[in-house]
């Protein structure tokens, strides 16, 4: 079994929950696992074709109905009838929770749905929490950390590609990063641990050696840290602002973006007075792109929040681009902006409004920032498959790369092993003994069991699992 387990999360309770949205709908299904899911069904639900629930096969579909009081045999009287419904009965131990699971598929009234729900916990079962299905799964080893976590960032993905890399790592019970990095963690601390052990044994032993196995501990860790990078980004789509002087056509920009008129374009500075966001995909990338407020002088109450809420989105992007209208002398708002932008680790300048009559060349940008510079028309078009691209590059995302979901506290995990190591190389470069480098490896060993969840705390599993909704 893995880990500690949370309080309230008792394994040998009988649970239910309804596995689906309360909101009229087809159909709904309520679910249930533990040692007596079978039973409790048995009850309350009067087969149509007779049968023992109890001694149905594993993977049988049974049609019949769910009664108010005790069931019987035969069709019930309609009174007694809460709902029609199918049954699937699933038994230990190939079921999601690795426990006796019934899965009862009714009408999806919301008022059915509580109807039943309460029919299965008045034979005594009790409301799963949240994440509680996924939890048995992986405190009976079903499922690793990693492949709950995917579980999680599946339900919530919002993009194909963030779908598609969720699935892909639950299929994995030991992805290839994490078991790469295992292997060097461990033959480093066995080779120490010999020259701790058997320091007079002739073993063949040298520091270089250990050197350069941190280095790879370091990398591979790198790899691991890139890989949860970029599938948040997958996820989350590349977060893309748009800033600028007012009436720079910010607000086209956008609706270019997104290839429909979805925010409010006008020849009126001050358009937008708030930030708004939408995902579009690019080349099959996901792209949060955001129009902000332009920066202006005038100072109203409104306008300031405005301006506030469009640095904060500023200062949290991933890609920043700095419009400029391309048909009028720069000011010094104009190069405060691009100043501002070019300080971020990407960032672009789109000169806009490249139909007009000229007064601002992509030169005279450069002499300001050393970033690059598009020349555009967000009006007509022109330009914009060249942004794009950069746009793209900048992301730095291709289908064939290695993701990995990681949850905050393996993240976190990761970030005290790259200390570890550091600290290590700092030992060795001082010319402590063996021993002390030893030490630090026995962390990094145990940091190890907590990113793969060999070895949990109650809160961090706490933590990871309430995250899930009922049900799941
Ligand atoms: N000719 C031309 N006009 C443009 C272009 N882009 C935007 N405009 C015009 O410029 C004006 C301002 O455009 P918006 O997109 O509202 O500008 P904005 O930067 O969002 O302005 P605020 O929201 O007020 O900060 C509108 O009249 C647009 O039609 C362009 O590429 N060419
Ligand atoms: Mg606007």
């Amino acid at each position: 079994m893995n880990g500690n387990a949370i309080k309230g999360y008792d394994l040998e309770d009988t649970i239910a929950a309804r596995a689906t949205a309360p909101l009229p709908a087809a159909i709904g299904v309520i679910r249930i696992s533990g040692p007596r899911a079978l039973a409790v069904v048995n009850e309350i639900f009067v087969p149509s074709r007779k049968k023992d629930l109890t001694r149905a096969r594993s993977f049988t579909l049974h049609h019949g109905w769910i009664v108010r009081d005790s069931a019987g045999e035969g069709l019930p009287d309609p009174d007694r009838i809460i709902d029609e419904a199918v049954v699937s009965v699933m038994r230990a131990p190939r079921t999601y929770t690795t426990e006796d699971m019934v899965e009862i598929s009714c009408h999806g009234g919301t008022v059915v749905l509580e109807s039943v729900m309460e029919r299965v916990c008045r034979q005594g079962v009790r409301v799963a929490r949240p994440g509680e299905f996924t939890y048995r799964a992986f405190m009976h080893g079903r499922l690793t950390l990693v492949q709950a976590e995917s579980v999680a960032e599946l339900i919530e993905a919002s993009t194909e590609a963030g779908a598609g890399h969720a699935v892909r790592q639950l299929q994995q019970r030991h992805p290839a990063l994490l078991e790469s990095l295992r292997a060097k963690i461990m033959e480093l601390y066995s080779a120490t641990q010999a020259a701790v052990n058997f320091p007079e044994e002739d073993i063949h032993f040298s520091l270089e050696k250990v050197r350069e196995g941190i280095e790879q501990v370091r990398s591979r860790i790198g790899a691991l840290r890139e890989a949860s990078r970029r599938a948040r980004t997958w996820k989350e789509g590349v977060y893309c602002v748009i800033c600028g002087k007012t009436n720079a056509g910010k607000s086209t920009l956008f609706n270019r973006f997104l290839r429909e008129d979805r925010v409010i374009v006008s020849n009126l500075p001050g358009t937008t007075r708030d930030v708004i966001q939408d995902t579009v995909a690019l080349d099959g990338i996901p792209f949060r792109v955001v129009d902000t407020a332009g920066l202006v002088d005038r100072r109203d109450a409104v306008t300031s929040a405005a301006v506030e809420k469009s640095r904060e989105a500023w200062s949290n992007a991933d890609i920043v681009l700095a419009v400029c209208d391309a048909s009028a002398a720069l000011d010094r708002h104009d190069k405060e902006i691009l100043r501002e932008c070019a300080a971020r680790p990407k960032a672009v300048a789109v000169l806009n409004k490249c139909d007009l009559p000229r007064v601002v060349s992509a030169e005279e940008i450069k002499t300001i920032v050393d970033i690059p510079v598009i020349e555009l028309s967000a009006l007509e078009g022109e330009g914009m498959r060249t942004l794009e691209q950069i746009l793209i590059r900048y992301a730095g995302l291709s289908p064939g790369q290695d993701t990995i979901f990681l949850s905050q506290f393996q993240r976190q995990v990761l970030e005290g092993m790259e200390q570890k190591c550091a600290d290590a190389e700092e030992y060795l470069a001082q010319g402590h003994p063996i021993d002390v480098v030893d030490l630090v490896f026995r962390e990094c060993v145990d940091e190890l069991a907590k990113l793969t969840g060999e070895v949990m705390s109650e809160e961090v599993l706490s933590s990871i699992f309430s995250r899930f909704c009922v049900g799941k």
